[in-house]
C-alpha cells in the first residue's frame, strides 16, 4: 500500500481528486475523513494542508504527495531537495511574482533594498534576496497579502498570481517574477521497498496515460485543397491528416487530425490566414 499526501480543501483538491478518478482511483469516503483507502488502486490517501505535504513525505510518513512547486520550493531551505520530483500534472498552474502599488517607480530587483516586503514565501524571498546580494524586511502574512501596501504594513509583496485581476483589483501591478509553478506529484528520496515502487510506476504509468489523453486534441476543418502543405505545417505535433473531398466539383476539402499539443488561438489564427474555415477543436478522452 502507498500512502499519498494531498490538499484537503483548497484549489488543488478536486483537480487532484478528478486525476486520480481518470486513473481508475475512487475515494468513496466524506471529505471530512482524514486518511482512508482508495478503492481500485493499493493506495492510502491522507488528506492535509498543502504546506505539510513536504515535510511528511521528506520524513517518510507519506510515500507520495500532490502539491504546487511553489510550495515544495519553500518547504526546501537548503540546497538538497526534499523530495523527489516525479511528474508535473499541468494543473494549478500560476507564477510566484514581485508586485509593487501602480506608481511605483520600479528599476529591477535592486529597487527591493531596505524595502518592507508582504509575502507567504518568505524562504522564497530570502533566497532571492541573497542571489542579489540585496537586504530587505520581510513581513510574513499568510493570506490576503496583497491589502499589505494599502495598509501600510509593507511596501511592495511577493504573491501568487494566476490572472493578475487580484493584484489588479488592489492597485497593484506585477514587477518581477520569481518562479512558475504547477502541481506536481512528490516521492520520499529514501523510499526503497520494492512493492511500493512497482505500484509507484504503475501509478505513473496510468498518470502518463491520462495526462497525455489530454494534451491531445482532434481537430477538423474545411480548406481548398492548395492549403493542405500550409496547414500540415502550422499544426503541432500532428500525425498525417486524414482528408476528405467535400461536394462534388470543390476544390475543398475537409482535414481532420490528432494533435498532440494544444491548440492555442495563435495557430487558429494562422489556420484561418490559409484559408481553414469551421476550424473545430474538441478533447480527446482516451489514446491507445
Ligand atoms: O489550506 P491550504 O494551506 O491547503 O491551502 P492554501 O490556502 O495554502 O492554498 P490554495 O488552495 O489557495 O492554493 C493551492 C495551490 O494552488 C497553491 O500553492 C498554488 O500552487 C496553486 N495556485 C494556482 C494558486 C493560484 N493559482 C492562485 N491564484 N494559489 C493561490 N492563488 C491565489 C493567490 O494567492 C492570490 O491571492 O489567488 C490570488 C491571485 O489570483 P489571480 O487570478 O487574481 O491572479
Ligand atoms: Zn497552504
Amino acid at each position: 500500500m502507498i500512502r499519498m499526501g494531498i490538499q484537503k480543501s483548497g484549489r488543488l483538491t478536486d483537480k487532484t481528486l478528478s486525476l486520480l478518478k481518470k486513473c481508475g482511483i475512487e475515494l468513496n469516503w466524506s471529505k471530512n475523513k482524514l486518511l482512508g483507502q482508495a478503492q481500485g488502486f493499493p493506495l492510502e490517501l491522507l488528506m492535509v494542508r498543502d504546506d505539510d505535504i513536504p515535510k511528511l513525505v521528506e520524513s517518510g510518513v507519506c510515500d507520495l504527495g500532490i502539491i504546487g512547486e511553489n510550495v515544495l520550493s519553500e518547504a526546501t531551505t537548503n540546497k538538497e531537495p526534499l523530495c523527489l520530483k516525479l511528474r508535473q500534472l499541468g494543473y494549478g498552474k500560476c507564477r510566484l511574482s514581485f508586485a509593487a502599488p501602480k506608481d511605483f517607480n520600479w528599476q529591477g530587483p535592486s529597487s527591493l533594498q531596505d524595502l518592507r516586503v508582504a509575502t507567504s514565501y518568505p524562504n522564497i524571498v530570502k533566497k532571492f534576496l541573497t542571489q542579489y546580494n540585496l537586504s530587505a524586511k520581510i513581513v510574513e502574512i499568510s493570506g490576503s497579502v496583497e491589502l499589505a501596501p494599502a495598509l501600510n504594513i509593507a511596501d511592495v509583496v511577493c504573491d501568487i498570481v494566476s490572472t493578475g485581476s487580484t493584484l489588479q483589483a488592489n492597485g497593484l501591478k506585477e514587477t518581477k517574477e520569481i518562479m512558475q509553478s504547477q502541481s506536481i506529484v512528490i516521492q520520499n528520496p529514501n523510499l526503497d521497498d520494492h512493492d511500493k515502487k512497482k505500484n509507484i510506476d504503475r501509478l505513473l504509468r496510468r498518470i502518463d496515460g491520462v495526462l497525455k489523453a489530454q494534451n491531445n486534441k482532434y481537430v477538423m476543418m474545411n480548406a481548398p485543397r492548395a492549403a493542405l502543405q500550409t496547414i500540415k505545417e502550422i499544426l503541432p505535433g500532428m500525425e498525417e491528416p486524414s482528408v476528405m473531398p467535400l461536394d462534388e466539383g470543390s476544390d475543398k476539402i475537409a482535414i481532420h487530425a490528432v494533435c498532440q499539443e494544444d491548440l492555442f488561438w495563435e495557430t487558429m489564427e494562422k489556420l484561418k490566414e490559409a484559408g481553414a474555415s469551421s476550424v473545430l477543436v474538441v478533447p480527446i478522452e482516451k489514446v491507445i
